[in-house]
């Protein structure tokens, strides 16, 4: 089974897209944004699946790619255009290529004009094709920058894109309205620059008049990218926490592990915010564990020193979650979530006090 994702970066109002192999485990990523690396490999993880490429359909200009972060992370492929120019890949692609994720493999279209890079990439059965900034979503890419052509867009979409099945769905590297998928058919129809009738000289002229700003970021993104994302220093500075080694979810929480807390030798705060029934209950409590029901979390947590980490666990890890968004919107910020709770802590065979069984 195909497994497919469409994940959204609002900084940049970009599209990454992750197509995976049900059976193989095997997954791509197409124009990852680097500040979203944490929350893709979060979503990876969870739904079990190994990056083996990142795909990138051209030389952004408005963010840089998190390629080289994956590859570090999953040891992934970098692969780009051979058009691209870009250093630091491991597959440089040209229009016939495939790229296999398991069973399935997406088939490299040449579509430049956005950029004389830019590639779409098209699903093997053709009923998904990931345009980039060729096409958007009633709308093109600008073309008055990287070698950027009205012409070589017009021939790209024109010839090359609409000659997909009228049915096929095509999915930008953007949308700046919040609009995700259309179809072939779709743009043929109704795209305002060149669908209908219109012609190549309407299209230029229209393109010639877009005056658009250029994109805040291209002075730092087109440099990056040429070298596949990889940062101009060694280490990458991150706000990720160090006090524990701590996962973080695709909910955007941060979990420690039963294990790690077990170990965990730092100074450290557990809060239990089950009532005060359970605590005493049967399933036990965990040793050190402190007192504060949820409820009473709000008004309380001045009884807890925001300087030191505090570790939140209640039956099953719900609860702890809302406790630590609370604990958030109030300046804590050293704080993880027990993943599991103490259902998942006595399964793991670990300890608890108090416990009837
Ligand atoms: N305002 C955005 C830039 C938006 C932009 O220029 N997007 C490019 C894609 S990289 C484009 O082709 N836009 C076409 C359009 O908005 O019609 C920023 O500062 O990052
Ligand atoms: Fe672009």
């Amino acid at each position: 089974m195909l497994i497919f994702r469409q994940l959204f970066d609002p900084q940049s109002s970009t599209y990454t897209y992750l197509l995976g192999d049900s059976v193989s485990a095997k997954a791509i990523l197409i124009d990852c944004v680097f500040e979203q690396s944490k929350r893709d490999i979060a979503l990876l993880k969870e739904l079990e699946l190994t990056l083996i490429a990142t795909l990138d359909t051209h030389v952004h200009a408005d963010h840089i790619t998190g390629a080289w972060l994956m590859r570090e992370a999953w040891s992934s492929d970098i692969a780009v255009a051979k058009t691209s120019h870009a250093s630091n890949a491991d597959r440089y692609l040209v229009e016939g290529d495939q790229m296999a994720f398991g069973q399935h493999y997406l088939e490299v279209l040449a579509t430049p004009g956005h950029t004389d890079g830019c590639l779409t990439f098209v699903l093997d059965d053709l009923t998904m094709a990931f345009t980039g900034d060729a096409i958007l979503i009633r709308g093109c890419g600008r073309t008055d920058f990287q070698q950027g052509s009205s012409k070589n867009l017009f021939n790209s979409i024109r010839n090359k894109i609409f000659n997909l099945p009228e049915q096929c769905l095509l999915y930008p590297g953007h949308d700046y309205r919040g609009l995700t998928v259309t179809s072939v058919r779709e743009e043929k129809l109704f795209n305002p620059r060149l669908g209908g009738n219109i012609s190549e000289n309407d299209y230029a002229v229209y393109m010639h008049n877009l005056d658009l700003p250029h994109p805040k970021k291209i002075n730092q993104a087109v440099p990056a990218n040429l070298m596949c994302g990889k940062p101009d220093t060694a280490r990458v500075e991150t706000d990720d926490p160090n006090w524990a080694m701590l996962r973080f979810s695709f909910a955007g929480i941060w979990e420690i592990e039963p294990r790690v807390l077990e170990e965990l030798t730092g100074a450290y705060q557990l809060l239990d915010v089950r009532s005060q029934s359970e605590f005493n209950g049967p399933l036990g409590r965990i040793r050190n564990a402190q007192l504060i029901p949820l409820d009473q979390l709000a008004a309380r947590s001045n009884e807890l020193d925001p300087g030191i980490p505090v570790i939140l666990v209640c039956r099953s890890g719900a609860r702890s979650t809302q406790a630590l968004l609370l604990l958030q919107r109030q300046g804590f910020n050293k704080i993880a979530n027990l993943a599991g709770g103490m259902l998942r802590w006595r399964a793991e065979g670990f300890q608890t006090e108090n416990s009837e069984y």
